[in-house]
């Protein structure tokens, strides 16, 4: 371990961490060096387990050779081609490969470099397809609030986290919010909650009577909320939002960057719910976490209205990335669905989603916790906030990784994202963990 302790030697306050407190970082480093399986290694050479997959990234565990073979093939055959007007082979087979596990009408593919670009890239799809149908009034988007759709602008805005407003100010125009679906009604409840589904999602109705159909383009949302703290939608609220969309010819937008390939036990949120939204935003595990890789699948008609308008030889959509469809990405992609396929990946975590459920429903006997809820393989503890909000979630996190354990905490409510790989007793050593914590805080 000496080499991976001499990688740490550099100063810490050159690079400006993201969604980090930087100056606690400087004082007291997180530092991981290594990972292979379900486990992380810091530059002390102690072992962690990841109870996040990553960063929801990593379902089939860190440093799987066939991604790495291909990875490496890929840079050696063909690292970079322009992405604009050129071509690579890869990028073809992946988004046939997607076509096929993707619900049956989201069959056109756009690639992005991350969730972030991808939202941003289904929010100007939508936009643009009600243009050329001479339906340009249609500017506005619903999002929701304790909704998270990355980091740049339109992303944020229809995002529902009041800290980017207190940083960054009003974001995009023309953005009306939904009540989040955490209601106190469906407390301690694993899967979909009975309750409010129908009410909650006549939100989206209440928006239209105030600004008129005709001024609405989309509505996103994430199936389950997922870095807010695991929001499940009750019972019947996401087909009620499917049927109020096609009601008044509003985009339905399913943001699945975190529930997609396999998080809820099947490929996509949208198959394990039964509803099919017109375009679906993927990230993170697309790659097994390894290159930076998302996309955007969009219904046909949607992709062919953009196209029925454009002139011949001309660019139909003004839009893209250097990295998108990038060689590399898509070869990652490729071995990933390859492996998730040869292992039966989303069946394996389909069966250890009700262990995991039920071990998240368990840590409801402690004093500290004040709602339990989960689906798959996404579950969430809510601790009572202490003196101020935040400050014990962030002990937890703290007091967790010393001992040998990641997970994600916003504000005071514990995310544990398992691998589908992950074993009953790999989980009982995190939950016991997260036990003799939770008495410490
Ligand atoms: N949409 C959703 C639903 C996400 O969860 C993004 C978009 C943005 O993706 P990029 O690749 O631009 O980060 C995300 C990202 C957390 C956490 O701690 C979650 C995300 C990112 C960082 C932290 O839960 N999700």
């Amino acid at each position: 371990m000496s080499d991976v302790a001499s990688r740490s030697n550099a100063p810490l306050f050159h690079h400006w961490m993201p969604f980090t407190a930087n100056r606690q970082f400087q004082e007291s480093p997180r530092i991981i060096a290594r990972a292979e399986g379900i486990y992380y290694w810091n530059t002390k050479g102690d072992r962690l387990l990841d109870g996040i997959s990553g960063l929801y990234t990593t379902p089939a565990g860190h440093g799987r050779k066939e991604i790495r073979d291909a990875v490496a093939r890929q840079v050696e055959e063909l690292d970079y081609a322009p992405a604009f007007q050129f071509g690579v082979p890869e990028s073809f087979r992946l988004a046939h490969e997607l076509a096929q596990m993707l619900p049956e009408s989201l069959n056109r593919v756009f690639f992005a470099g991350s969730g972030s670009e991808a939202v941003e890239t289904a929010l100007k799809i939508a936009v643009q397809y009600h243009r050329v149908r001479g339906q340009g009034q249609r500017q506005r988007f619903v999002g929701r609030a304790r909704a998270y759709h990355g980091v740049n602008f339109a992303g944020w805005s229809v995002g529902g986290m009041v800290k980017n407003r207190e940083a960054f100010g009003l974001g995009l125009p023309g953005v009306s919010h939904m009540r989040h679906t955490l209601v106190p009604e469906n407390k301690f409840i694993m899967g979909q909650g009975e309750h409010c589904g129908i009410d909650l999602a006549n939100d989206l109705q209440r928006i239209i009577d105030l600004h008129g159909a005709d001024t609405i383009a989309a509505c996103i949302v994430e199936p389950i909320a997922g870095s807010t703290g695991v929001l499940v939608p009750p019972k019947g609220y996401l087909e009620h939002l499917r049927t109020i969309c096609d009601r008044h010819g509003i985009l339905l937008i399913f943001d699945e960057v975190i529930c997609g390939f396999g998080r809820t036990g099947h490929p996509f949120a949208a198959n394990a719910f039964g509803v099919t939204p017109d375009l679906l935003t993927m990230a993170k595990a697309i790659t097994n976490g390894s290159v930076p890789m998302a996309a955007v699948a969009v219904r046909e008609d949607v992709q062919q209205a953009i196209f029925d308008v454009a002139e011949p030889d001309t660019i139909e959509f003004f839009h893209g990335y250097t990295y998108s469809a990038h060689p590399v990405a898509c070869a990652a992609a490729l071995a990933t669905l390859k492996m998730y396929r040869d292992h039966d990946m989303f069946a394996l975590g389909a069966a250890l989603a009700p262990s995991f459920l039920e071990r998240i429903a368990s840590m409801r006997d402690m004093p500290a916790v004040i709602d339990t809820r989960g689906f798959g393989l996404l579950g969430a503890v809510d601790l009572a906030p202490g003196e101020k909000p935040g400050i014990r979630g962030f002990m937890v996190l703290q007091r967790c990784f010393e001992q040998g354990l990641v997970l994600r905490v916003t504000g005071d409510t514990i995310i544990f994202a398992p691998m589908f790989i992950t074993q009953i007793d790999d989980l009982d050593r995190m939950f016991k963990l997260l036990r003799s914590v939770l008495k410490t805080v």
